[in-house]
């Protein structure tokens, strides 16, 4: 068993936080490695993990160590493998401890997830470091097998499968939703403020079909709020004509993957609830984290090309592109949107085909478990 640190500052959003307490959580439980996590903003990261102690500066979750990243770093020793998420910068206290150590640590740089090409070339490279005898690698996550991958639990796909009907039955009513009617597409919304989205609620509002829309807090909420010019208030939902939304409190992250499983459409953002809507194998969109300069677009371009790839339903990729097009960087949302859900089916029986291509560029925990190793 080796000692790990893993370093996460929140930027802003929950992405950073999203993606490391997900890797803790399989290095601890299906590595049985001992992992120390440091976090600046506990507050965020308590809304993934509800029984984090917001005030604590260090406690327990389950074998994971958790200690809260302040200004005023202490004096610890350094652990054998040292992960800086997102690159982070590491503590120039903790950079000489890790020096001091007779063996140096593995030190890994774990970068954003990208389909970009150049992810392979870059993936593992090393950076030796002056004046010191360390030397930082680049850990890529990514969609091929020379890439890192993506998280992924062991038990995941296994749970993925056995969430049958009945199961998602229990789940709408955990949440205090009505059951499925046989008419309706059940929709999850996470998104950024989103330029397109008055015009989709206004397609949805307008039918032919019934859409039940599940809101996340957030910009999603703020905006469709603003669209009805109503809030939601507890569990009741916000009506118009064919629509019907709900809004939804914070979940806990394992609850938020459930939510994906059980939409037959998700919108979804950033990193982590992107390649989580990918292992809940329904249709998604995806709206990419924007770049100054619409740097993003090559990156949604490149995961599009990616994604795409096999997709040979005649119109069913065109679908798709269309809509995810249309959700970032303007266009007719609306008819993207019908032409999307009507070829709904392909795409769905597709994410399953994905899903297994997915897998075979490994998960990035193992992986990572494997390159410290040198296995
Ligand atoms: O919050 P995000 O927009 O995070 C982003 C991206 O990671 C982006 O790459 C990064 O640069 C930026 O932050 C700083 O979206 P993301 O990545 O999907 O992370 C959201 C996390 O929140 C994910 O782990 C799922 C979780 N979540 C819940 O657990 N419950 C919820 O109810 C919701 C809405 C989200």
């Amino acid at each position: 068993m080796r000692r790990w640190d893993l370093f996460c500052r929140v930027v802003d959003n929950f992405g950073d936080i999203g993606v490391c307490w997900r890797l803790a959580r399989q290095l601890a439980e299906e590595h049985r490695q001992d992992v120390r996590l440091w976090v600046d903003d506990l507050t965020s990261f308590s809304r993934l993990c509800p029984s984090i102690a917001t005030a604590a500066d260090s406690q327990r979750v389950g074998s994971i160590e958790i200690r809260h990243w302040s200004a005023d770093f202490p004096v610890v020793n350094a652990a054998d493998v040292v992960i800086e998420a997102f690159a982070c910068e590491l503590p120039a206290s903790y950079i000489d401890a890790m020096a001091r150590r007779e063996l140096a640590p593995v030190w890994i740089n774990l970068e954003y997830l990208s389909a970009e090409d150049w992810v392979e070339d870059c993936h593992l490279l090393a950076s030796p470091q002056t004046n010191s005898r360390l030397t930082k690698h680049f850990f890529f996550p990514g969609f091929t097998p020379r890439t890192g991958g993506v998280l992924r639990e062991r038990d995941l796909l296994a749970d993925r499968a056995a969430f049958d009907s009945a199961a998602e039955g229990e789940f709408w009513s955990t949440l205090g939703i009505p059951p499925r009617s046989a008419d309706e597409i059940r929709v999850a919304l996470f998104c950024y403020e989103n330029a397109a989205l008055p015009e989709l609620l206004r397609a949805w509002s307008e039918g032919p079909q019934r859409v039940r829309l599940l809101v996340t807090p957030g910009a999603a909420t703020a905006q469709v709020e603003r669209w009805f010019g109503r809030v939601f208030l507890g569990a009741g939902p916000l009506e118009a004509d064919f629509l019907t939304a709900h809004g939804l409190p914070f979940l806990p992250q394992a609850t938020f993957d459930r939510l994906l499983w059980a939409c037959d459409v998700n919108f979804v953002r950033g990193e982590d609830s992107f390649v989580r809507a990918q292992w809940a194998q329904r249709p998604f969109v995806w709206q990419i984290y924007p770049q100054a300069e619409n740097a993003h677009r090559v990156k949604l371009e490149a995961f599009l090309a990616c994604y795409l790839a096999e997709l040979k339903v005649p119109g069913a990729a065109e679908a798709v592109r269309r809509c995810w097009l249309a959700w970032n960087f303007g266009g007719e949302i609306a008819a993207a949107w019908w032409d999307f859900a009507e070829n709904r089916q392909s795409v769905e029986r597709y994410a399953k085909d994905w899903a297994s291509q997915l897998d075979q560029a490994g998960n990035l925990a193992n992986n990572l478990v494997c390159f410290v190793n040198g296995t």
